[in-house]
């Protein structure tokens, strides 16, 4: 059930093909002087993936304003089909990250067979304390997991717990806990027993963990509590991840920290304690901007990559980092900003994954910091666009993926079928 022909694909590419080729030929020649066998590398970013946030197919919006597109999903199948097209396209997300309750159905097996027809699994599944739901008893305007009242605390909890029962019918194998609990005054909110309560709270969600799963711990500076949020950094959630056990680690999305902070570095430390759940990856100028990946900062997301791919390379062991896009669209179609991070990230990997390790490493250990700064440099400035060209083809994918989706007319059929949305205020994701 693909959502767009195979047929239209290949009239796509063939238009694309001469000329791929030879930008591939020649960029294997140019990795070969550098004793890289381009084969390898395209093995390796073929069997790379990175989940799609089932959030991000639908148009975000800002503090202030919701400007929805055409042909949103109107519920969870639409969304999938969506990520189907993402994923026919560009080759680099097989699965897809849940948001409970709005992907709520009222048939999750129907919904893990409609996901296999297109090729997809189900990565994370996220919870939702952040905003009340109709007839919920008790509200998360003060707090969720953290909340001073046990009993909203319960519910929260009991949330979490389903999500968990969800995952399980769905091929999942993690939770992801993010919280904005927090304080917008001083004095507001006791810091020590707050946490105190998000331990108690999460110790209870870990309790019901299946064995094979994993809980991600996600901090984030600040929004919606704007003076204190209680997981507000990797300090916080490596205390609280350590707390927990094994199973629990900690979620970087590179858009939750302050400006400047060395995010790298922070992905290099979680490493090193064996703390690093993964990454939300989107990019930012000034916070949680949920702008799409590497659009902004793309050197830092290669660091980020070269710390990934040198733990990978030097075989630490338990390093198993689940990647997922967390965007927000307020300006793009969807679809094309969702296949084009998918792209820069592959991309970022790529290039870090042709770094000379072993000459940085004598940079390193030389003092050569020139040299050492070089070695990183020519990955970061090698275009790999043909290596990923070449793995989309060969797995049945665009050459293109954004030009293939312009031409497939996908966006205006399915606005068919899925009535307009009105605009409306603030809707951040
Ligand atoms: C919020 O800022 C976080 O990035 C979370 O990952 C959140 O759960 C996600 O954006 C869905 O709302
Ligand atoms: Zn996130
Ligand atoms: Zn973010
Ligand atoms: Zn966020």
């Amino acid at each position: 059930m693909a959502p767009i022909s195979k047929d239209q694909i290949l009239a796509h590419n063939a238009t694309l093909q001469r000329h791929a080729d030879t930008d591939y030929e020649y960029l294997g020649e140019q990795l070969a002087r550098r004793n890289i066998d381009i084969d390898t590398i395209k093995t390796q970013v073929a069997s790379f993936g990175v989940a799609i946030p089932s959030w991000g197919v639908g148009t975000g919006g800002t503090r202030f304003a919701r400007f929805p597109g055409m042909g949103e999903p109107r519920h969870v199948f639409d969304k999938l089909q969506d990520c189907g097209v993402i994923q026919q396209l560009a080759r680099a997300t097989p699965t897809v990250s849940l948001h409970i309750p709005w992907d709520k159905c009222s048939d999750w097996s129907e919904l893990r067979q409609t996901a296999a027809s297109y090729g997809l699994g189900f990565d994370a599944m996220n919870s939702n304390t952040f905003s009340d739901q109709k007839d919920q008893s008790h509200s998360y305007k003060f707090g969720s997991l953290t909340h001073a009242d046990a009993a909203t605390r319960a519910q929260a909890v009991a949330h979490n717990i389903e999500c968990i029962e969800i995952g399980q019918k769905l091929g999942s194998k993690a939770l992801t806990v993010w919280v904005g609990d927090g304080s917008n005054f001083p004095g507001q909110q006791h810091f020590r027993r707050a946490f105190d309560r998000y331990l108690e709270s999460t110790r209870q969600i870990y309790a019901a963990l299946p064995g094979d799963w994993r809980m991600f711990l996600e901090h984030k500076i600040c929004e919606p509590a704007f003076y204190s949020t209680v997981i507000q950094d990797w300090g916080s959630s490596f205390m609280a991840a350590s707390a927990l056990g094994t199973k629990a680690q900690c979620l970087v999305d590179l858009g939750h920290h302050a400006p400047n902070v060395n995010i790298e570095m922070i992905v290099a430390r979680l490493i090193a304690a064996g703390k690093l759940a993964g990454f939300h990856f989107n990019d930012s100028k000034y916070g949680d901007d949920d702008l799409d990946a590497g659009s902004v900062a793309p050197y830092r997301l290669f660091l980020v990559f070269n710390e990934l791919v040198s733990a990978a390379h030097e075989g630490v062991t338990g390093f198993d980092p689940a990647y997922m896009l967390d965007q927000s669209h307020n300006v793009t179609d969807p679809i094309e900003s969702l296949m084009s991070s998918a792209a820069q990230v592959q991309q970022s990997y790529a290039q870090a994954l042709i770094v000379d390790r072993a000459e940085l490493d004598a940079a390193q250990t030389a003092n050569d910091a020139l040299m050492a700064s070089r070695a990183l440099k020519r990955g970061f400035e090698t275009n790999v666009t043909p290596i990923l060209q070449r793995v989309r083809a060969e797995a049945g994918g665009a050459i293109d993926p954004i030009g293939a989706y312009r031409a497939s007319g996908y966006r205006q059929q399915v606005a068919k079928d899925r009535p307009a949305v009105v605009g409306g205020s603030g809707g951040i994701v």
